[in-house]
């Protein structure tokens, strides 16, 4: 049997809405895949690598660090913790809370409501201030300010 013009024609169309079909449900698997594999990325973060040494937690809020005196050995790598216990409402440093040690070139920034961390190892041994210059009264506020001791 003899196809028509118009049933050749109608064919044809119907060939190309299944490739337009077919294409767009490879766009759209390729957009739900690359969703996906982001949404993955964000809710199953893979576990933050083991902190090397000896860990010290350092909590530091408007009211001070809990802890004003720190002990470290020379040479065992140390990571220090510090956890701000504020939120970003805080309108003197936005909840920020920092740990900083001058003389041994140390700056640790925790974000409101956050954890940061810094891994070094003490080479010399010595008495050192620690501080944070970011919260209210800053280096000069005594609550936010506190002493590592180096022991040999
Ligand atoms: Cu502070």
């Amino acid at each position: 049997m003899k196809k028509s013009a118009r049933q050749i024609r109608r064919e044809a169309q119907l060939r190309q809405k299944r490739i337009r079909s077919i294409t767009f449900a490879v766009v759209v698997i390729g957009v739900l895949g690359l969703a996906g594999y982001y949404l993955k990325s964000a809710f199953f973060r893979p576990p933050p690598p083991p902190l090397a040494g000896n860990v010290i937690d350092i909590a530091a809020s408007m009211s001070g660090f809990d802890k004003t005196e720190i002990r470290v050995k020379v040479g065992q790598p140390v990571t220090i913790r510090l956890t701000s216990l504020d939120n970003s409402a805080h309108t003197d440093g936005g909840g920020k809370h920092q740990w900083a040690v001058d003389e041994l070139g140390l700056n640790l920034i925790a974000q409101p409501e956050s954890s940061n961390t810094l891994t070094f190892t003490p080479t010399k041994a010595g008495t050192y201030d620690f501080y944070c210059d970011i919260c209210c009264g800053g280096r000069a506020n005594p609550t936010m300010n506190g002493t590592l001791i180096v022991e040999g």
